[in-house]
């Protein structure tokens, strides 16, 4: 596909050689699934409970009334959709048709999703009618009117009367006219793109990462294999569905290829989470360290019973040994096995047969023996052992370059196709690696990465900012805020207020905007004129400190 980097065709042979590539589309792959576990329970969603066969005979009907529309190999389609079983039924329909998935987030507004319909050139958006204070609707109504390729707004839930329109669950009860022996000729090709998936990056808007069914198939089956997923095993999807960690690492695609059962849960919050848990005698839960953090904040969870929890894969940010050994012991006969991923690719993770000091200090080391991980200084020069360095990856499931980006590429790879993470690390004298900060410039806001170029280009439009540059402000639970340092123009300063109000005016997802605002006369710079973050993110620490001041969560 034009924009697709692929991987190099001597690294292709090898990884087809060692059995990791299936050359089978996903699609495929996971209708067999639906078959081999017809009668396990594959869907937990509120009082609605689909067994595998449910959801395999569900995501054909949907796939056949996708074709009905027109939707075929390669077509992308931005999903914006939560938790819940739409989501799935429409993802694997999508992959049944060869058809590409940009998954965003609930949290992003018109800003982000209109960019991402046009980049890709979007046929289709798949949303519910609204989320809090974001019509989708209205959103998608202006869309299809200004945008000629994107012709179909998939809504969950019922049809809305609006041109375009389609209810997603419309697509189990029409009777398509499309046939099986039609969605059986499509041609789909394992080297395609399945999904695009967003990433955490720095430089303006979130890149789009395109995942070959291949890379993406072996990302979750490798992942699963060291995740002791059993029979009649339930995970947790608490994180957006959408991202990564919860759709393939292992997330829904691990659990299914074991026959395991997905239980959708609609918010992160312990009042939702820890009762749904003890319900549904989920066994595995995959966290980012904030909702830990929340829960242990929120009261006593010994007070739910939680005895099925085996397995807490937590990611996506640092995580301090001392809350895994407080998760530890709140979930009794739990372990806390940390996964250091990315969409990009790359993934790590501790083994659960790793002694305890090792699994509770490290984020483990790579998942397949051909993951090419290196650790290098300012010079490009690899570091010595167990020192610092920038990680350096490349593999067969991590990607090539960013869709469309040749300029973002030359940068965050090497000549010979190494992804440049950002992430600072070393190994530890067991092997595994440790995460020690990042070079990057963005914030992790309980897991969600926040670009802050992205915002100060956006915040520079404003009259009152003759200058701006964001940090990360520490935060107990989230790990990080954003902390926005304006140099205002002379006699005037602008409020927080009327920043969050610029943003929300230009349709910046609310999770992107800054939560404290420093006014200052002056940016340090350094003697090259740069912008000198580490100062201000060294002075933004140093408030949190004098004030004692603890954000709501
Ligand atoms: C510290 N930092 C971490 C960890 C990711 C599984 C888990 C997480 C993600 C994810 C993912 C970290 N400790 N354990 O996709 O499949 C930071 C690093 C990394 C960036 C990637 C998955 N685990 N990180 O978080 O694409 O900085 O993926 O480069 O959102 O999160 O972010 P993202």
């Amino acid at each position: 596909m034009e924009g697709v980097i692929p991987i190099p065709r001597e690294l292709a042979t090898r990884y087809r050689r060692r059995g990791y590539w299936e050359d089978r589309p996903l699609g495929e792959v996971f209708h067999s699934c639906f078959l081999r576990f017809a009668d396990r329970l594959a869907v937990v969603d509120g009082d609605q409970r689909w067994s595998f066969a449910d959801l395999g005979g569900g995501v054909e009907r949907m796939a056949l009334n996708l074709m009905d529309l027109g939707i075929g190999p390669l077509d992308r389609v931005v999903v914006q959709l939560p938790n819940r079983l739409d989501f799935v039924l429409l993802y694997f329909a999508l992959q049944r048709l060869g058809a590409i998935p940009l998954l965003a987030l609930p949290g992003h507004r018109e800003h982000e999703i209109a960019h991402y319909v046009s980049f890709v050139g979007a046929v289709g958006y798949a949303a519910p009618p609204s989320y809090p204070g974001f019509d989708c609707l209205e959103l998608a109504a202006r869309m299809v009117a200004s945008d000629p390729t994107l012709r179909l707004v998939l809504v969950a839930g019922a049809a809305p009367d609006q041109p375009g329109c389609v209810g997603i669950r419309d697509l189990l009860v029409r009777q398509p006219t499309a046939t099986i022996d039609q969605l059986r000729r499509l041609e789909v090709d394992p080297d395609e793109p399945c999904v695009f998936q967003l990433s955490g990056g720095t430089t303006g808007i979130p890149k789009v990462i395109p995942r070959t069914h291949n890379d993406y198939l072996y990302n979750s089956r490798l992942i699963a294999s060291v995740n002791d997923i059993r029979e009649g095993d339930r995970l947790l999807v608490s994180a957006p569905i959408g991202h990564n960690f919860p759709l393939a690492s292992p997330g829904i695609q691990g659990f299914f290829l074991h026959g395991g059962t997905a239980v959708m849960c609609p918010s992160p919050r312990s009042g939702v989470a820890l009762p749904l848990i003890e319900r549904e005698g989920v066994t595995h839960l995959e966290i980012v360290p904030a909702m830990a953090l929340s829960w242990l904040d929120d009261g006593p969870i010994p007070a739910h019973r939680l005895e099925s929890v085996r397995v807490i894969n937590s990611g996506g940010q640092k995580f301090q040994r001392e809350t895994k050994v407080r998760i530890e012991a709140a979930f009794v006969g739990a372990k806390v096995q940390e996964v250091f991923g990315m969409a990009e690719g790359l993934l790590m993770i501790t083994r659960l047969d790793d002694p305890p000091e090792i699994r509770l200090e490290t984020v483990g080391r790579p998942i397949c023996p051909d993951d090419e991980v290196k650790l290098v200084a300012e010079d490009g020069g690899e570091v010595g052992w167990g020192e610092v360095g920038e990680l350096l990856c490349r593999g067969p499931y991590t990607l090539r370059g960013y869709y469309r980006a040749p300029e973002v590429n030359c940068r965050a790879f090497t000549n010979d196709g190494f992804y440049r993470s950002g992430d600072l690390l070393r190994q530890h004298p067991s092997g595994n690696y440790v995460v020690e900060g990042r070079k990057t410039d963005l914030v992790n806001r309980g897991g969600e990465k926040i670009s802050a170029e992205e915002v100060e280009e956006m915040l520079l439009t404003h009259p009152l900012v003759a200058n701006v540059a964001c940090v990360p402000i520490p935060d107990r639970i989230l790990g990080e805020r954003m902390c926005a340092f304006v140099q205002p123009p002379s006699g005037s300063a602008p409020t927080l207020d009327q920043l969050t109000a610029l943003l929300t005016a230009r349709g910046l997802a609310r999770f992107k905007h800054p939560e404290r605002l420093v006014l200052v006369g002056e940016l340090p710079l350094s003697p090259f004129g740069k912008v000198q973050k580490s100062v201000l993110a060294r002075r933004a620490a140093g408030l949190v400190r004098d004030s004692k001041e603890d954000f709501p969560n």
